[in-house]
């Protein structure tokens, strides 16, 4: 999430509270109207990353390789129109973490080509939290990424809530990405907590 997805809360007690329910990664994506830019983004940035740091959680950067590299994130994730994946993990080396944006086989192949160490697929349903998202794609393409990749990282995004999380863990995702199901939630903790047991309900685990 960004500042801007916490509207009712300020957002870093929304990003400690969810590290408190246990999510086991943040990524920053400070987009769209209201975002913060220049030396605020920087020190949210940083505020950010401090609390990450307090709980042993990745604390990776959208878009904004510069940024993650002059605050030293520990990694960058990048969609189909941002930076090639390729370039990026020239200028990041190998030892940061790279997530690309994919929607299909022949992107998830070139992403692993060009040094991904995760994939994100979605929006697999309806969401209001990316103004140019593609139409839902459900989670058809996730289900034949896995086929085609057995061990590649896939992390489901869009729309997901504890509800309806069940079937994009049988998709076969290594994780979800959240941004309105928790940043929006009454309580953060517990609603984390709800996408914990969903992975327990989805796949046993
Ligand atoms: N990419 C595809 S959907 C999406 C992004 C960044 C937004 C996800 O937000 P939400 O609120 O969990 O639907
Ligand atoms: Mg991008």
């Amino acid at each position: 999430m960004g500042s801007q997805n916490s509207a009712a809360k300020d957002p870093l007690s929304t990003l400690e509270e969810a590290l408190e329910g246990g999510i086991t990664h943040f990524q920053l994506r400070e987009k769209g109207k209201g975002a913060l830019t220049g030396t605020a983004l920087r020190d949210f940035a940083l505020r950010c990353q401090q609390l990450c740091q307090s709980y042993s959680v990745p604390f990776i950067i959208n878009d904004d390789i510069e940024l993650a590299w002059n605050i030293g994130a520990d990694g960058v994730h990048v969609g189909q129109d941002d930076e090639t994946a390729s370039q990026v993990r020239q200028l990041i080396g190998d030892n940061k973490v790279l997530g690309v944006s994919v929607h299909s086989v022949d992107e998830a192949r070139l992403a692993i080509q060009d040094g991904a160490d995760y994939v994100g697929m979605g929006p697999v349903f309806g969401t209001t939290s990316k103004t140019d998202a593609k139409k839902p794609a459900g989670v058809e393409e996730i289900i034949a990424v896995k086929r085609e990749f057995p061990q590649l990282p896939i992390v489901g995004i869009g729309g997901i809530t504890p509800e309806n999380a069940n079937q994009v863990w049988k998709a076969g995702v290594s994780g979800l990405a959240v941004i309105s199901a928790i940043a929006n939630a009454i309580d953060i903790a517990k609603q984390v907590e709800a996408f914990q047991l969903s992975c327990k309900e989805g796949i046993g685990r």
